[in-house]
């Protein structure tokens, strides 16, 4: 059976995904497409040579009867709205990051998933389904290194525009490390705090780039994520894991090394899409194939609830300069697969 996909928002991810959903992946086709801008929506059907209904709006797409399942890859601000009708449609939804906003609008749609009685919302956290990460949660698991006791991460971009604000530091670059270390350690956070290095002169003025912010897990293991957007070099995702018998380090992606002109190089990577390519592929395929079998396994709403609370908290102590708690509670067993 072939899914029939609605598209929200047909910018840089909302396109790509269309690409995957239309040359790469099984099991599905997109048949609406919507964006505020409906140029873009247009393209995206022109590019794709997609036979899908441009509609005008995102409560429109979700509601069409053709449209069995929705993706969500408008601007964050929106994201609650569309979730939350989706859910009222019983129609599954994969959302890309955030989930929501404030960890309130997250809660509003665990919540509504909760009554509805099965899951329907996968969140758009595809860092879980990267062979590095998951070779090295397999170190980590089997006990090799013992237990782990610091984690070293770092979250670099070449440089971003100029509407990226300070907090965006939190809410749209460090939430991934958010999901992902929480996942990896298999255990939630208890406090943050964030601290400024000296600031890069290649940051805009209302930028305070690089923070670093240093998490404490429940059971006292201590992070710190070095948060850099602007480092000019390229896109680069760092996490080194300090147990007590050993280390484990994030492979970087594969690459030719190279020797030529008396230099040994190695290439680094720019572009965000590329870096995690197969894991975007992997985390689609793995919705279509959650819908077909009626049951999603994917990162859930509740992870991007879990997230959104440590954000929230991470704001905070970057405002404060202080520790603030990070209160997460118990996963309902309605999310513990
Ligand atoms: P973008 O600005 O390139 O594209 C967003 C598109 O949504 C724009 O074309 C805009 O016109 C459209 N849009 C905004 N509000 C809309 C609405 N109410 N209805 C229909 N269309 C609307 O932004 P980008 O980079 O594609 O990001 C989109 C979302 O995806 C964000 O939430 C972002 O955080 C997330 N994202 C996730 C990534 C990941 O690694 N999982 C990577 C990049 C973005
Ligand atoms: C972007 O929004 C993403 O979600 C990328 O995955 C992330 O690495 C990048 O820093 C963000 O700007």
């Amino acid at each position: 059976m072939t899914l029939n996909i609605g598209v929200i928002g047909c910018g840089a991810i909302g396109q790509d995904h269309i690409r995957r959903l239309t040359r790469t992946l099984s099991g599905a086709q997109v048949v609406a497409v919507t964006d505020i801008n409906p140029q873009l929506a247009q393209d995206a059907v022109s590019s794709y040579g997609l036979n899908a209904e441009i509609y005008s709006d995102g409560i429109n797409l979700i509601l069409a009867s053709d449209v069995q399942a929705v993706l969500v890859a408008s601007w964050g601000p929106t994201h609650e709205e569309y979730v939350l009708k989706s859910i009222e449609q019983g129609k599954p939804v994969f959302c890309e990051k955030p989930l929501a906003v404030t960890a309130e609008g997250c809660k509003r749609i665990v919540d509504a998933e909760q009554a509805h009685g099965r899951r329907l919302v996968q969140v758009g956290f595809m860092r879980p389904y990267d062979d590095g990460y998951r070779a090295l949660k397999s170190v980590i698991d089997s006990g090799t290194i013992g237990a782990p006791l610091m984690l070293h991460c770092a979250h670099r971009n070449q440089s971003v525009g100029e509407r990226y604000t300070t907090d965006m530091a939190i809410t749209d670059t460090l939430i991934h490390e958010l999901d992902v270390l929480r996942w990896l350690l298999n255990e939630d956070y208890v406090s943050t705090q964030v601290v400024y290095p000296k600031k890069t002169r290649n940051a805009s003025i209302h930028l305070a780039d690089p923070q670093i912010v240093m998490l404490e897990t429940v059971s006292g293991v201590r992070i710190d994520v070095e948060v850099f957007v602007n480092c000019q070099y390229g896109y680069d995702i760092q996490c080194e894991v300090v147990g007590e018998k050993g280390t484990a380090r994030l492979p970087d992606p594969p690459a030719v090394a190279l020797k030529n002109a008396a230099l040994h190089s190695l290439p680094v990577m720019t572009d965000w899409k590329e870096r995690f390519i197969a894991s975007y592929d992997v985390e689609l395929q793995a919705f279509i194939d959650g819908v077909g079998a009626g049951a999603l396994t994917g990162p859930s709403a509740w992870d991007g609830y879990s997230a959104a609370i440590a954000a929230d908290a991470c704001v905070l102590a970057q405002q404060s300069g202080k520790v603030e708690r990070i209160k997460i509670a118990e996963r309902p067993t309605f999310y513990s697969n």
